[in-house]
C-alpha cells in the first residue's frame, strides 16, 4: 500500500518513545535502553501483515534544544500560514550543521508527511520545557495525538491531560509495557478520525491486525495440540539381542525418553514465541528457565494439571472402582495394564513402579531374533492436562507480552494460575473426553483436530476476558 500511514513517535528523551514503537509495530528488535540518547537517527519500523505494509512507525531521537529551536522559528515566521514552511526551512538550514541535530532528525519524517505521536511520562510532573516541544509540533500542521505513558505510576496523568488537551485533539493514556491488544486498535481508530485520508487505510489496518491476531491464536492452538498429541503418544524403543539383560538399558532409555519429551515441549514453546513475533526472546537462555520447573517434576503436576480431587473424579467417572481410581492417579494402572497385556518379564515390573510415569515393556523374540524394549508412552492420566496447563500458561505470557519488554518471562505459581478451574463444566467435559482418548492412544489424528479447536476457543476467550 503506497498510502500507508506513517507515524513519527516523538518527545523528550527517555519517555518511552522506542517502547511505544516496539509495542505498536509488534517488533521486539527496537532498541530500548535505560540511558537516554540511545536513538540518534530516525528509524522506520514497518507493520506488515502477510507481507502487506499497513502502517509504519518512525522511532526518533528526543528533543534536545526545543526552546532554542522555537526561538529560531518564531523569528523566521511572519504569518501563521508560514509556519509549516518555516519548520521545513529549519530542517534544511540546520540539518548538516551539527547544531539541532536531534531536532532536524525528528522533524524530518513529520515534514515528509508523518503523523505525530507525542509521548510524555505520566509519573513525572508537567514542566514548561515541554511547551516549546508541543509548540514546534503544532507548527508543522500535521495530524497529532498525545500519549501519556505512566512509566513508574500515574501520579501526574491528570495534570498532563489538562496541558496536552490544549495542544492535541486526542490524548490517551498508553502504557507501553502493559498495553492490551484492544488499546493498540483504539489508537489506530483515533488516528483515522483525525485525518480523513487515513481513515480507510487505518480501518483496513485494524481489520488486518484483528485477523492476524486470530490467525496467531489458531496457529498457536495447532502447535500446542500437535505437541500434546505427539508427547502423549511418544515412546522410546530399542532392539537388543536375546542374551542381553534388559535391565542394563533401563536408565539410559528412561533418560532418552524424558529428554525427547522435554525437547518436544521446548520446540513447541519456540513455535509459539515465533507465532507471536517474539523472535529475540529465544536467544535468552534463561527464558526457558522461567517455566523452569521440569516437565517431570511430578510434585508440580497437581499444579499444572488436575489436582488430586479432580483426578480421582475423572477416574471414578471412567467407571473404575474407588481403589483403582487412586491407582490410576498414581500410575499404578500401568502395571495392571502392562501385566494384562503380557510380554513382561524379569525386572520389568520394578522399572515402572519406580517412576510412575510410563509403561515399559519387553517384547519377546523378534522375527530376526532379539528383544524389543519399549519405554513409554506416558500412561499417567494427568499427563495431557499437565502439558496443556504448561503450554497455555506459556502462550498467555507470550501473547500478552508487549514487544517493548526486554526482561525475562516470570513464572507465578499461585492458585489463580490454574486455568482448569476457570473452565465451564461443558468445556471441561469435552476436554476430559479428549484427554482420556490421549491416555488410551485412541485415534490421535481426530483427537489432535478436536483438541486444536478446543484450544483455539480457549485462547480467543482468554483474549476477551483477560
Ligand atoms: N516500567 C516502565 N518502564 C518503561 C515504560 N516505557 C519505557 N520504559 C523504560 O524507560 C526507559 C526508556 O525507554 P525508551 O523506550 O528507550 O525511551 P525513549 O528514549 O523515549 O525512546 C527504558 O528503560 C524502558 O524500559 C513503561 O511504560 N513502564
Ligand atoms: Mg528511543
Amino acid at each position: 500500500m503506497d498510502n500507508a500511514p506513517r507515524f513519527a513517535v516523538v518527545g523528550h528523551p527517555n519517555k518511552g518513545k522506542s517502547s511505544i514503537v516496539a509495542t505498536l509495530s509488534l517488533d521486539d528488535s527496537v532498541a530500548i535502553a535505560r540511558t537516554s540518547g540511545t536513538t540518534r537517527v530516525s528509524q522506520s519500523f514497518p507493520m506488515k501483515v502477510d507481507g502487506q505494509l499497513i502502517y509504519e512507525l518512525v522511532d526518533t531521537p528526543g528533543f534536545q534544544r526545543a526552546r532554542k529551536a522555537l526561538a529560531w522559528l518564531q523569528n523566521e515566521a511572519e504569518k501563521v500560514h508560514d509556519r509549516p514552511a518555516v519548520v521545513k526551512r529549519f530542517v534544511e538550514t540546520w540539518k548538516d550543521s551539527g547544531k539541532f541535530v536531534d531536532e532536524c532528525e525528528l522533524l524530518k519524517p513529520i515534514i515528509e508527511g508523518a503523523g505525530i505521536i507525542y509521548v510524555v511520562d505520566g509519573s513525572r510532573p508537567y514542566g514548561e520545557e515541554y511547551e516549546a516541544e508541543m509548540e514546534i509540533l503544532r507548527w508543522t500542521g500535521q495530524p497529532s495525538m498525545a500519549l501519556i505513558n505512566p512509566i513508574d505510576n500515574d501520579e501526574y496523568v491528570e495534570e498532563w491531560r489538562m496541558a496536552l488537551n490544549q495542544y492535541f485533539r486526542i490524548t490517551r493514556v498508553f502504557n507501553a509495557m502493559t498495553v492490551e491488544f484492544h488499546k493498540r486498535i483504539d489508537i489506530l481508530n483515533a488516528f483515522g478520525q483525525l485525518h480523513e485520508a487515513w481513515r480507510q487505510p487505518l480501518e483496513q489496518a485494524v481489520k488486518s491486525l484483528t485477523q492476524m491476531r486470530e490467525q496467531q491464536h489458531l496457529q498457536a492452538a495447532r502447535a500446542i495440540a500437535q505437541m500434546v498429541v505427539e508427547m502423549c503418544g511418544y515412546s522410546e524403543e530399542k532392539k537388543i539381542d536375546s542374551e542381553s539383560d534388559p535391565d542394563r538399558y533401563q536408565s539410559i532409555m528412561k533418560e532418552n525418553f524424558l529428554n525427547a519429551l522435554r525437547k518436544l515441549e521446548k520446540k513447541s514453546r519456540q513455535q509459539v514465541q515465533e507465532i507471536y513475533q517474539h523472535k529475540h526472546l529465544k536467544s535468552q537462555e534463561s527464558t526457558f528457565e522461567l517455566l523452569s520447573s521440569d516437565l517431570f517434576a511430578m510434585k508440580d503436576w497437581y499444579f499444572w494439571g488436575l489436582d488430586k480431587i479432580q483426578l480421582s473424579a475423572i477416574s471414578a467417572a471412567a467407571g473404575a472402582s474407588a481403589g483403582l481410581a487412586i491407582d490410576a492417579v498414581s500410575g499404578g494402572s500401568s502395571l495392571l495394564m502392562g501385566a494384562a497385556a503380557g510380554g513382561l518379564f524379569g525386572g520389568a515390573g520394578v522399572w515402572f513402579m519406580a517412576d510412575k510415569i510410563a509403561k515399559q515393556k519387553i517384547s519377546g523374540i523378534l522375527p530376526l531374533g532379539g528383544k524389543q524394549l519399549t519405554f513409554g508412552p506416558v500412561s499417567n492420566r494427568n499427563f495431557p492436562y499437565v502439558l496443556l496447563g504448561r503450554a497455555i500458561y506459556h502462550q498467555q505470557l507470550i501473547a500478552g507480552r508487549p514487544h517493548a519488554k526486554r526482561d525475562e518471562l516470570m513464572l507465578k505459581m499461585d492458585a489463580q494460575s490454574n486455568w482448569l478451574k476457570e473452565l465451564s463444566s461443558e468445556r471441561r467435559k469435552l476436554l476430559d473426553k479428549l484427554c482420556k482418548k490421549l491416555s488410551n492412544q485412541e485415534k490421535p489424528e481426530e483427537v489432535e483436530e478436536a483438541l486444536s479447536n478446543w484450544i483455539y476457543l480457549s485462547l480467543c476467550e482468554a483474549e476477551v476476558t483477560g
